[in-house]
C-alpha cells in the first residue's frame, strides 16, 4: 500500500509512534510517505521506502499576521496524495491534522479516491480539542474520517464522553515498541554508568509539560534518596524543566541528579536504569512506561487513563493516586531494596511488553487500511 503520514515532528508520543509506524510498514514493503512540517525525531538519517515531505511554510503576506498552517498541510497532503497515488493518509493527534485531511480528500479527484485514518492520542481529546475554538472541527474531522483509532480503551471512551460522537466506531488500536531495540541487557553498567555498580537508577522521559509532573519526579527521588544511595537521570525537555531544576537545587540533589535533555533515541538510557517513574495527572497510554518495561525496568506511575492497560500493578510497576508521592517513593524503595522482587518485576515488565510488540501491534493498522480501502 502508499500510506501517507502526518504527524507532529516535535518530542513526544504520538510523532514517535508515527515514526515507528511507518518504520515498520515500510519494512513490510508498504511505501511510506511522511507529510509535516519538518522531520519527525525519530526519522534516521534515510531508511527505504520511506520518503519525508516538508509542509511549505514559506507563503506570506503582510494581511496574514498567523501562518494558517492547516491550509498549506491540506495542499501538501492532496499534493502528495495525488503524485504518489496515495491509498490511505494516516493522520497522528486530530488537531489540526485530521481537519487538514479531510479537506485534502474532499479535494482530490473522484476517480482517485483516499481513505482518511485519525489516530487519537491524548492531549487531542482530553485537553486540546475540547478547547472552545477546536472543539467543533476537532469532532467533525473525527466524525468525517474513514476510520478512527484511539491507543487505550481510556481514549476511546473518553471520546464518546467528550465529543458524543456515537457513529465514531473507534478502533483500540494501542501503541507498540520495537523489541529488538527496546530489550534488556546483561550488564547496565556497560552501556552507560550513571552510578557506581551497586546504586540504583531512577529515570523519566517526557516532553516535560506540566501534566507529566516532572517536578514530582523529583521530590519522589528525594524521598528514596533519604534512605539510600540513588540516582536519579531526566531525559527530555519542555515548560517544567525549570521548575524540575529549581526542586533539584532547593532540595540539595545537585550531585544525584542529571538532566540529559531531548534524545532521539532512549533506549541505551533505559538499559542503564532500574525504575521508570511516571507520575502524570493524565496519559492516555504512556508509550515511556512501555518502552522502559521493554528494557527490563519496572514502573512507578500513576493509576489514571491508560496507564492501568499498560502496567500491571503489583506485577510490573505498581501504580498510585497522582498525589501519593509517598506512596510511590515507598513502593520504589520496596523494589530497589529488594533485588528478588526487583528481578521477579523486571521480568514481568518484559513479558507484559511483549504483548505490545510492533508485530502484534502492527499487522492490526494494516488489516485497518485494507479493510478501509475495500470499502
Ligand atoms: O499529550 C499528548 O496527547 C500528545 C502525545 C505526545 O505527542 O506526546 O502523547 C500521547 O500519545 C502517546 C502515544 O500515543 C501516549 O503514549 C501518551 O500517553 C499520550 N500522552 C498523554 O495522554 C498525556
Amino acid at each position: 500500500m502508499r500510506i501517507g503520514i502526518t504527524c507532529y515532528p516535535t518530542y513526544g508520543g504520538s510523532g514517535a509512534v508515527a515514526t515507528e509506524l511507518g518504520l515498520e510498514l515500510a519494512k513490510r514493503g508498504h511505501e511510506i510517505h511522511v507529510i509535516s512540517y519538518a522531520s519527525p525525531f525519530r526519522l534516521p538519517g534515510y531508511a527505504e521506502n520511506v520518503y519525508f515531505h516538508a509542509v511549505d511554510l514559506s507563503g506570506t503576506y503582510p494581511l496574514l499576521e498567523y501562518f494558517p498552517y492547516s491550509l498549506a498541510l491540506a495542499v501538501k497532503q492532496h499534493e502528495v496524495a495525488v503524485r504518489e497515488r496515495l491509498d490511505v493518509l494516516h493522520v497522528h493527534y486530530a488537531v489540526p491534522h485530521a481537519t487538514a485531511a479531510f479537506l485534502a480528500r474532499e479535494m482530490m479527484p473522484e476517480e482517485h479516491p483516499l481513505k482518511l485514518i485519525t489516530t487519537l492520542h491524548g492531549t487531542d481529546i482530553t485537553l486540546v480539542g475540547q478547547e472552545k475554538s477546536f472543539f467543533t472541527v476537532t469532532k467533525f474531522a473525527i466524525e468525517r474520517s474513514d476510520a478512527v483509532t484511539a491507543v487505550s480503551e481510556y481514549l476511546r471512551e473518553e471520546t464518546y464522553k467528550a465529543f458524543g460522537c456515537d457513529k465514531c466506531g473507534i478502533t483500540v488500536i494501542n501503541n507498540f515498541v520495537d523489541l529488538e531495540t527496546y530489550r534488556p541487557i546483561e550488564n547496565p553498567a556497560a552501556c552507560h554508568k550513571f552510578a557506581p555498580p551497586d546504586v540504583p537508577v531512577m529515570v523519566h522521559t517526557s516532553n516535560f509539560r506540566k501534566l507529566k509532573h516532572v517536578p514530582d519526579v523529583v521530590r519522589i527521588f528525594a524521598k528514596v534518596r533519604q534512605e539510600i544511595p540513588a540516582v536519579l537521570v531526566l531525559v527530555g525537555d519542555g515548560p517544567d524543566r525549570p521548575t524540575a531544576e529549581a526542586v533539584v537545587q532547593e532540595l540539595g540533589l545537585e550531585d544525584d541528579v542529571m538532566f540529559l535533555g531531548k534524545l532521539n533515541v532512549v533506549a541505551d538510557v533505559l538499559q542503564a536504569s532500574s525504575l521508570f517513574v511516571l507520575p502524570s495527572t493524565s496519559e492516555s497510554f504512556g508509550l515511556g512506561a512501555l518502552e522502559a518495561m521493554a528494557c527490563g525496568l519496572p514502573v512507578i506511575a500513576s493509576n489514571v487513563g491508560g496507564l492501568p492497560e499498560v502496567v500491571v500493578d503489583g506485577e510490573t510497576g505498581m501504580l498510585h493516586a497522582p498525589d501519593d508521592l509517598d506512596g510511590m517513593a515507598r513502593s520504589a524503595l520496596a523494589l530497589l531494596t529488594d533485588r528478588t522482587r526487583w528481578c521477579r518485576f523486571r521480568e514481568a515488565a518484559v513479558a507484559r511488553a511483549g504483548e505490545f510488540s510492533a508485530d502484534r501491534v502492527v499487522p492490526q493498522y494494516e488489516t485497518l487500511y485494507e479493510e478501509v480501502i475495500r470499502r
